[in-house]
């Protein structure tokens, strides 16, 4: 007899070998029903399989947020089997369950296309059908390996694996995995589920390794879930920017221009302009300076900064002229640590903060490119501050204000804060260990002593030091950096720089580097998708149309009203194309236009203006002056 401790404490006696769904369902078969796997002193354990000895034991349920990744693991599993009956030749890399659902990735031995994945769900469904046992089995590295010997992908991971690791191999028909587990016990409870898309992803996310297919889907314990969840996605599909920004003319990707080489059209040129305006003017008050600075730089600038060592993969191939040498900067760092240094500095001067708007350009990963939110052309809020070691905390918290106070003008929302460390990954980062433990502790110290909440992540600091990550979650459900402050104490002294301090001697700087709202492309697609395409005024490439009802008797006012407009710094336009009024309101309309002015008869004859707001159905007409100040106000207000 064995001892099982449930949470609250109780006890009682089972035979050895008994299961979480059998204890589960000797307390009910309500919970027996719901149950999906239990915690067994701490381990995840399926629901048939054996306890062997005294534990602690959880069950969890259908309600818990860890059965919705149990469920979607089957899934996995699932999938991974049905394309194995559809393509016999397939092999797997892995298939895991991730926040909405799950994938595989897999090499079928031939293209999977769209149009299959209909087939592969079937397929799913029909093994479901079966009801086949899940069973788990645990064997020696010697056994895995014989069992894989014909796949290089599970014989890699299988190698991979650390000494004292336990091996399981889960079961289900004809089809078996290597598998840590834990499983939903039969194939049966897997019924409401999609596969949703198809992409290309490297085995192990590496870009010189083979090329796999990966199969999204989702997975849930009823039908009306799913019927949601497809539901969500639907809609996220209307917000995606790359849809968006299509429709509304912000930018455009082509391939003769370059893969992430973005296009910016008139309309997505004006936000930018008007975000460029905001931000100088934002950084200005907080006592920034603003510097300008070329895209090009030598090798050596880049050999001095240590790109060259550790960040050559990022960057686009050398150039080369009449014996010199150059490159498309990644970063502007190096050369504001140039500027920084054509002058004599003394303690009173600092802290100095150089902010740029920079162009600059990164080679990343063809796979990895996503409309304007992963690009390789892109313009940085970017800033570098130049402080004294005892201005650390003060200016990276200010710069972290700024970034809160600029994320709230946009109208835009944190997912979480990042503090990204490094790890132990050769030549990845540089590797004065001393730097790194005191650049670590102070951002940590920081972030703890401001009671700001974060989640650590190591290997994916700068390799220069550790940043403050301020992540948002898009559209599509990813989650992406935004803003940046990051703590540098490496450039400072492979520039030599100094300053000299109220002793008369010379004292080293530290850098803070800051993105204050991301790149112009990232941000845009962050704006797009947030806002559904409809920007608030303020950011409107296009604030206000006036459609005259009649081109011949309604001109001459409307012109006169879009004169005015212009004059007063809005963004006004005249739509006097030959066509008919309901076509010119519903154009408006499409291009989320916050102010559609319709001018008729009586706009004319009592010098008004008769609007309607982008997202309501009402017209309301006033006076010239009224209509002035409630759009200054609503710009002033950015829509807040
Ligand atoms: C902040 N040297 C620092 C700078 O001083 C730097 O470049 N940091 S960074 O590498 O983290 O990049 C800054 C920001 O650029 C990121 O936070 C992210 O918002 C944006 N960004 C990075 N890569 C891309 C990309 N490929 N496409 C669009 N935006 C990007
Ligand atoms: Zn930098």
């Amino acid at each position: 007899m064995i001892n099982i401790t449930f949470p609250d404490g109780s006890q009682k006696a089972y035979e050895a070998g008994v299961t979480v769904e059998q204890i589960a369902g000797d307390i009910s078969s309500g919970l027996k029903k719901a149950s999906v796997a239990g915690y067994v002193n701490g381990e995840l354990y399926d629901l048939n399989r054996p306890i062997e000895q005294d534990a602690d034991v959880v069950i969890i349920t259908r309600k818990d947020e860890k059965a919705f990744e149990v469920l979607n693991h089957s899934a996995a599993h699932l999938l991974a089997q049905a394309v194995k009956r559809l393509y016999p030749k397939a092999t797997f890399g892995v298939g895991p369950a991730i926040r909405e659902g799950f994938y595989y990735d897999i090499d079928a031995g031939e293209t999977i296309r769209e149009e299959d994945l209909p087939t592969i769900e079937k397929m799913m469904h029909k093994i479901a059908s079966e009801q086949t046992a899940i069973t788990r089995r645990e064997v020696s590295r010697k056994e895995a390996l014989a069992f894989f010997q014909d796949d290089k992908y599970k014989t890699e991971l299988i190698n991979d694996l650390p000494e004292d690791e336990t091996i399981s191999l889960y079961n289900q028909g004809e089809f078996t995995d290597l598998c840590r587990g834990g499983h939903i016990g039969s194939t049966k409870n897997i019924k409401h589920f999609k596969l949703l898309s198809l992409a290309g992803a490297y085995w192990r996310g590496d870009s010189n390794r083979d090329q796999l297919q990966r199969i999204y889907g989702t997975a849930w314990f009823t039908k009306d879930d799913l019927q949601r969840h497809l539901k969500v996605l639907e809609e996220r599909k209307e917000r995606d920017h790359r849809k968006l920004g299509k429709e509304l003319r912000i930018f455009e990707l082509v391939d003769d221009a370059g893969k992430g080489l973005a296009l910016w059209l008139p309309n997505g040129y004006t936000v930018r302009k008007v975000l460029e305006d905001y931000v100088y003017k934002l950084e200005r008050k907080a006592g920034y300076k603003h510097v300008s600075t070329p895209a090009l730089g030598t090798k050596k600038l880049y050999e001095i900064s240590g790109h060259w060592s550790h960040y050559r993969d990022n960057m686009f191939p050398l150039m080369e002229r009449d014996g010199e040498e150059f490159v498309l900067r990644p970063m502007s760092c190096p050369h504001h640590m140039l500027v920084f240094k054509s002058d004599l500095r003394s303690y009173r001067d600092l802290p100095i903060r150089y902010a740029e708007i920079v162009t600059q350009h990164r080679y990343e990963a063809s796979g990895s490119l996503t409309g304007l939110e992963r690009v390789r052309a892109m313009t940085l809020t970017d800033a570098h501050l130049f402080v004294r070691e005892d201005q650390i905390k003060a200016e990276v918290l200010a710069a972290y204000n700024l970034i809160l106070q600029a994320i709230h003008d946009l109208g835009l929302e944190i997912e979480y804060v990042e503090l990204a460390l490094r790890d132990k990954i050769k030549g990845k980062f540089h590797d004065n260990d001393e730097l790194w433990d005191m650049a670590e502790k102070i951002m940590k110290e920081l972030l703890d002593e401001e009671g700001i909440e974060y989640t650590e992540m190591k290997g994916e600091a700068a390799f220069y030091g550790p940043k403050i990550d301020i992540q948002v979650r898009t559209a599509m459900g990813h989650v992406i950096t935004m803003s940046t402050v990051q703590l540098d104490f490496l450039l400072p002294e492979r520039f030599d720089l100094s300053y000299i301090g109220s002793d008369g001697e010379k004292h080293r700087p530290v850098v803070i580097h800051r993105g204050l709202i991301s790149t112009w492309e990232r941000l845009m697609s962050i704006l797009l998708e947030q806002y559904k395409g409809a920007f608030p005024t303020w950011l409107a490439p296009i604030q206000m149309k006036l459609i005259p009802v009649n081109n011949e008797a309604h001109t001459d006012y409307a012109k006169e009203l879009n004169d005015l407009f212009n004059d007063l710094d809005f963004r006004s336009e005249l739509d006097l194309r030959d066509e008919k009024l309901g076509y010119k309101i519903r154009d408006a309309q499409t291009h989320k236009i916050p102010y559609q002015l319709v001018v008729g008869d009586n706009e004319v004859n009592d010098r008004l203006v008769t609007y309607r707001k982008y997202g309501s159905k009402e017209q309301v007409t006033v006076t010239v002056d009224e209509f002035l100040a409630l759009v200054r106000e609503d710009i002033r207000s950015k829509g807040h």
